[in-house]
């Protein structure tokens, strides 16, 4: 389990922005041209509803035929895990209400199509939902963490205790909070930080990638194609400014005094 951690950890280990592509919104293919050349690290395919074999198979078909860009599988459905995708990314949703969404579906999922999965290819995001009314929020029956203590304490969870890839802040449909997420980032030990949420173009792109890891750009596709590839720019400044260099160096200082 841990070596395919480690591995699975590799497979988008370098990925600073990726587009988020929903299978049941439409796109067009000129778009996923754009979007595939855009110089993204990556896309992931995931939705919180409407998601099925066809619609994912199908876009994973177009998305491979724009271009040559990685793309990765956010497994929602167990109706809708489709093969051939470069890696799978699992979430569990560390707030939800439901058993399922934190354990129920995977074990699930492990017993249906344990024999085909790609471990060393396949990462858990350790989701943490953080706005209330996203359609994320509602799927996952995800109940709002009362303050920051417990964020951070979720983050120390999955950090620490589960010793998880990623964790995911999700604030998808509205921009988040960038002094919980500076606070999460630097509380993290190995787990690389995910931010998602309202990056409607290169400003907060900018101002999340100063504190995460890796940016996710989800609706702005949808809604404002050009914002949307002007964030992938707006990424790597952040990167090359040197701000996620800063909070290396805080998280390496941090390490040095705790032994886990
Ligand atoms: C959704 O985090 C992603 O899962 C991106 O959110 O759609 O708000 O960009 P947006």
């Amino acid at each position: 389990m841990v070596e395919g951690q480690r591995a699975a950890d590799g497979f988008a280990a370098g990925w600073r922005h990726a587009f988020k592509l929903d299978p049941d919104r439409p796109i067009g293919d000129d778009a996923l041209r754009r979007i595939a050349a855009s110089g993204t690290d990556g896309i992931i395919v995931g939705g919180s509803s409407g998601v099925t074999f066809e619609n994912t198979a199908d876009l994973l078909a177009r998305i491979r035929r724009a271009g040559s860009v990685p793309c990765a599988l956010e497994v929602s459905s167990l109706d809708a895990v489709v093969p051939g995708f470069d890696g799978y990314f699992i979430p569990l949703v560390l707030n939800s209400r439901s058993r399922d969404f934190i354990i129920g579906h995977h074990v699930e999922a492990i017993r249906r199509y344990g024999a085909f999965i790609p471990w060393h290819r396949t990462a858990v995001f350790a989701y943490i939902v953080l706005n209330p009314v996203s359609a994320a929020a509602r799927a996952s029956d995800a109940e709002m963490p009362e303050d920051a203590e417990r964020v951070l304490a979720m983050a120390d969870l999955a950090d620490k205790l589960l010793k998880l890839p990623y964790l995911y802040l999700e604030y998808s449909g509205a921009f988040g909070d960038m002094e919980l997420v500076r606070r999460v980032k630097n509380r993290l030990g190995h787990a690389r930080l995910v931010y998602g949420g309202g990056i409607a173009g290169p400003r907060q792109a900018e101002e999340a990638a100063r504190h995460a890891d890796l940016a996710v750009v989800g609706n702005a596709v949808y809604a404002d194609l050009e914002q949307a590839l002007a964030t992938v720019p707006a990424v790597r400044r952040a990167h090359d400014n040197g701000c996620a260099t800063q909070t290396e160096v805080e998280r390496s200082i941090w390490k040095r005094g705790d032994n886990w």
